[in-house]
């Protein structure tokens, strides 16, 4: 049999590749294709489901990679600066990996392409903080005047670049997560049939005050008001992030506007952050608010919240990308109240990528109110930039 590696040189195969359609999957499909394999769990391991969905990776996976390798060649001033090579180079050697490794058809071949691709996995764990500092080495590098419509480019390849990992990360991690799970819980995977609303927010308040009191020494304290026993099926990870980083937000703000109107602080005189949890059964959404009194944003500040380039993190966080990355390949650690200046519109974009979104409704001089919709309906096609 001719090895496929010798159809042609690498860059080749990735440029076929990246012209290949790529397929979505959706939080419906996701739930129904992880519910039958744990169906199917008791009798034999791997399941066929299991197999499935791993030749679905199989031939997936290279095409999402090279078409980001094909984005990036069209953008020569990101792509001039080294860290964005390095992550070029990243996406385009795990699209041949992946490329030339053998189909999973049984469970030895299953086996070794779970490793391959839990390593994949982890190689591009550092991909969101080299991508940033790249961005940094471009912003660097630019003359003032040149800045904003460049900027505007690359934001939007960026959010597309985002959203693209995050669907990579997204059918990754259920594919790992699936072979790791049993049936007794109502988790699936990634995926959890209950997850409720109020308890992540509940386990977010619990990180955020944590963050924040280290930070500045005391931190307001949380209301929490609305359908507290509300349930959906969601991806528990991602709407923990999204709370996570708009509680660092409100907190921010109120101690910061605290102590600019009063002086010392102390968390008995801090206003509250509330958060609301709404819904009823038949709803298209589940919406939740995050309400700080912390003094606002002016409206010509909202478009820099937003941007992935201007961003208030120092230049040393941005050289270094975040703190600590010692933890284990997770995008859902506890990053700094600053972090990278990347949250918001990160947030967005998992809220985005099953159909939801975020948004920011702020009073300046008083205070902002963000909203969190999320699509319970589960059958919105992913966005595949
Ligand atoms: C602020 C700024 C901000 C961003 C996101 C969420 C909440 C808040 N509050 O003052």
């Amino acid at each position: 049999m001719i090895h496929r590696r010798f159809l042609g040189t690498s860059s080749d195969v990735v440029t076929r590749l990246s012209r290949q359609r790529q397929t979505g999957v959706s939080l419906r499909g996701l739930l129904a294709a992880g519910r039958e394999h744990l169906r199917q769990l008791p009798e034999v391991s791997p399941t066929p489901m299991l197999l499935t969905v791993a030749a679905f990776l199989h031939r997936e996976l290279p095409i999402r990679l090279a078409r980001r390798v094909a984005e990036l060649d069209r953008l020569p001033s990101l792509y001039a600066m080294p860290s964005v090579k390095l992550v070029r180079e990243w996406y385009a050697q795990s699209a041949i990996e992946i490329f030339e490794s053998e189909r999973p058809v049984d469970p030895l071949s299953e086996e070794r392409f779970a490793r391959l691709i839990d390593a994949i996995y982890e190689r591009h764990a550092a991909v969101l903080i080299t991508m940033a500092k790249g961005a940094h080495e471009l912003r660097s590098s630019m003359k003032e005047r040149f800045a904003f419509e460049l900027d505007l480019q690359i934001h939007q390849f960026l959010d597309s670049f985002y959203t693209s990992r995050i669907g990579i990360r997204v059918i990754i991690g259920q594919y790992l997560a699936l072979r790791q799970c049993t049936p007794q819980s109502t988790r699936i995977g990634l995926l959890d049939t209950q997850v409720v609303p109020a308890q992540v927010a509940v386990d977010a308040v619990d990180q955020a005050t944590m963050l924040c009191e280290r930070q500045f020494g005391v931190a307001p304290e949380v209301e929490l008001h609305g359908r507290l026993d509300l349930a959906f099926s969601y991806v528990p990870d991602h709407l923990y992030y999204i709370m996570l980083e708009l509680l660092k937000n409100s907190m921010r703000a109120t101690v910061e506007q605290h102590a600019k109107l009063v002086g010392e602080v102390d968390h008995k005189t801090l206003a509250p952050v509330k958060v609301v949890v709404a819904d009823g059964e038949e709803n298209e959404d589940v919406a939740l608010k995050v309400s700080d009194e912390g003094g606002g944003i002016a409206r010509s500040h909202m478009p820099r919240v937003w941007s992935y380039l201007f961003t208030t993190a120092s230049h040393e966080v941005q050289e270094r990308g975040f703190l600590d990355t010692n933890s284990r390949s997770s995008d859902f650690g506890g990053a700094p109240l600053a972090g990278l200046g990347y949250g918001l519109p990160i947030s967005r974009a998992y809220a985005r990528y099953f159909g939801g979104d975020v948004t920011l409704m702020s009073m300046e001089g008083y205070g902002t109110d963000a909203y969190v919709y999320l699509s319970r309906l589960g059958d919105h096609d992913e966005p595949l930039p």
